[in-house]
């Protein structure tokens, strides 16, 4: 990064940005700015999480003698204060929750809806790995005074805010209002985001897959004979690739983001329950798909574009491949090749 740019924080750049679009109203901004609020709370309480031992355990009470709280179900519930609040949103939806969330009342009601997953990968919480927030942002599709489920329920084309918060080594925001994706690294001594990845392009082609390879006999004829391919010897093709599986989204998305290479939660018949995968389109593979494509990647459900996807429930699932473009574009191939629609 040139030395111009040292110092700059999100809400600086967000304004940077801004002026370069004088017919921006400032409240993407706005939003930006409540999504780092609450995360540089749930950081702080993330970064605890290794003191449970000696805090007391969650559903336990601590040495004060107060409840001490699930980490997920207090993410959530900083979330929707801080935004509820805001005055930007007309309805909230989080996948902890099975009904969309007003706003409460007495509180301005705004002109975007947001859809976000407070804490992924919370299974990883108790083993000290990364793991996050992902949010998106929809401009609203009804009148009247509060907004409803219909305006959640809009495909990812539609996104005008995207990005997702890293607790990892260091705690990470990486966003899109759809001019570029730009990272962001806390600095707990300031207390701020500070611009560190700006622009982020995904190599087109990468040499690392990522997924739940205990699933193999589950997974579709396509998707298997795809895995099968990277693995073989090929030195021209980069094959065999590196396997990486953290087994928290927000990790396995992050590192593909930078490095490139390719990221799958394909469908499988081990949960009758979940015939389209485990990943969530809203919450999870709809936000990411936007990121994707903002940094030069692909983010596909075998069959097309994520972000073409209409949602027809709050809490579909859908099969997800993103990153590097060549990578994505061949499962595509693979799937469409060998498997039935
Ligand atoms: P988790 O269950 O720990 O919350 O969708 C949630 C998620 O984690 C993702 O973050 C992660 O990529 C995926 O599930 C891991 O699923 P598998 O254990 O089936 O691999």
């Amino acid at each position: 990064m040139s030395d111009h740019r040292i110092g700059i924080n999100l809400t600086r750049h967000i304004h940077e940005k801004q002026m370069q679009h004088p017919e921006a109203t400032g409240e993407l901004t706005g939003i930006l700015n409540q999504i780092a609020f609450a995360a540089k709370i749930v950081s702080r309480e993330v970064n605890k999480a290794g003191l449970v031992e000696i805090l007391g355990l969650t559903g336990d009470k601590n040495v004060q003698g107060e409840e001490v709280q699930k980490l997920d179900e207090f993410a959530n519930e900083v979330f929707l204060n801080i935004l509820g609040k805001s005055g930007h949103f007309c309805i909230m939806a989080t996948e902890e929750e099975a009904e969309v969330i007003p706003v409460p009342e007495g509180y301005k009601r705004g002109n975007y809806s947001i859809a976000i997953d407070p804490l992924d990968g919370s299974s990883n919480i108790d083993v000290n790995i990364s793991i996050g927030t992902i949010f998106s942002v929809h401009r609203r599709m009804t009148d009247g005074e509060g907004g409803c489920e219909q305006d959640l329920m809009q495909p990812g084309r539609r996104t005008v805010a995207a990005g997702y918060v890293v607790y990892g080594s260091s705690t990470m925001l990486v966003e899109s209002t759809g001019n570029g994706v730009h990272g962001f690294t806390l600095d707990p001594s300031v207390g701020e985001f500070l611009e560190s990845h700006p622009d982020i392009r995904i190599p087109e082609k990468g040499q690392t897959y990522s997924i739940n390879e205990g699933n193999y006999p589950y997974w579709t004829t396509g998707v298997r004979k795809y895995i099968d391919f990277l693995k073989e010897k090929d030195k021209e093709s980069g094959r065999p690739y590196s396997a990486r599986y953290i087994g928290s989204m927000v990790a396995d998305m992050h590192r593909t983001l930078l490095k490139g290479g390719i990221f799958m939660y394909p469908a499988d018949t081990k949960d009758p329950k979940k015939p389209k995968g485990k990943l969530r389109l809203l919450y999870e593979c709809s936000p990411f798909a936007f990121l994707m494509e903002h940094a030069g990647g692909a983010a596909s459900t075998g069959w097309g574009p994520v972000l073409d996807v209409q949602p027809n429930d709050l809490h579909q699932r859908v099969p997800f491949f993103a990153g590097s473009v060549c990578d994505v574009k061949q499962v595509e191939e693979y799937i469409q090749k060998y498997d039935g629609e």
